[in-house]
């Protein structure tokens, strides 16, 4: 005997569909650790003072963690506080230095080593946080052709970017890089305080 479903269980089920569908498309980073996923510490209270008292406060970065999904890498910016809210004056700016072919001799000098940083990277590609919009942001190639928009998020402690490899040449995954970040009126944190970062895929 063929059994009908009520409407309400078939929109239950839809809807369970739906978000199932979601999960496997959209943004999700999964919870089991994936060969390559990366964690770096950065100290609390490193950021670079200001003496001017009418300025927001500096956002204290305190780790910055890699989740690999198949296209892409998620990278995540932990504060000690509150990343503002993206685009507003006092929100989380900065720009995010990648050397994708790990070779210092081609690209820019990387921004940090402006701000007492001692990366030796040649920076290949950036993404600029300065204009973040909330969801995207701008990610320039080392002649400052604009690439694309990639997915930036702002939520919380928490700044989230979704890299597409393919938008960094089709690299494999293993990258280099180095942070500038601060608000619109100056930049006052650094990472890592000495060196790069490296992320190693495979
Ligand atoms: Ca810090
Ligand atoms: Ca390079």
């Amino acid at each position: 005997m063929r059994i009908l479903q009520k409407p309400a269980q078939s929109i239950a089920l839809i809807c369970v569909a739906a978000i199932a569908i979601f999960a496997a498309c959209g943004d999700d980073q999964g919870t089991s650790p994936r060969r390559g996923d990366f964690t770096f510490a950065d100290p609390r209270g490193d950021t670079l003072p200001t003496s001017r008292v009418d300025r927001p406060r500096a956002h204290d970065l305190v780790a910055i963690t890699g989740r690999y999904v198949v296209d892409s890498v998620f990278i995540t910016l932990r504060f000690a506080g509150p990343v503002g809210t993206a685009g507003s004056f006092d929100a989380v700016k900065g720009l995010v230095d990648f050397d994708v072919d790990e070779n210092a001799a081609t690209g820019d000098r990387p921004v940090l080593n402006m701000f007492g940083g001692s990366a030796t990277i040649g920076v290949d590609f950036t993404i600029d946080l300065f204009t973040a919009d909330g969801t995207s942001a701008p990610l320039f190639s080392d002649i400052g052709t604009g690439i694309a928009r990639v997915p930036v998020r702002y939520a919380g402690d928490s700044v989230v970017i979704r890299l597409p490899l393919t938008r960094l040449n089709g690299d494999e995954g293993n990258f280099r890089f180095a942070l500038v970040l601060g608000t619109q009126d100056r930049l006052s944190e650094i990472a890592p305080n000495a060196g790069h970062l490296s992320a190693r895929r495979r």
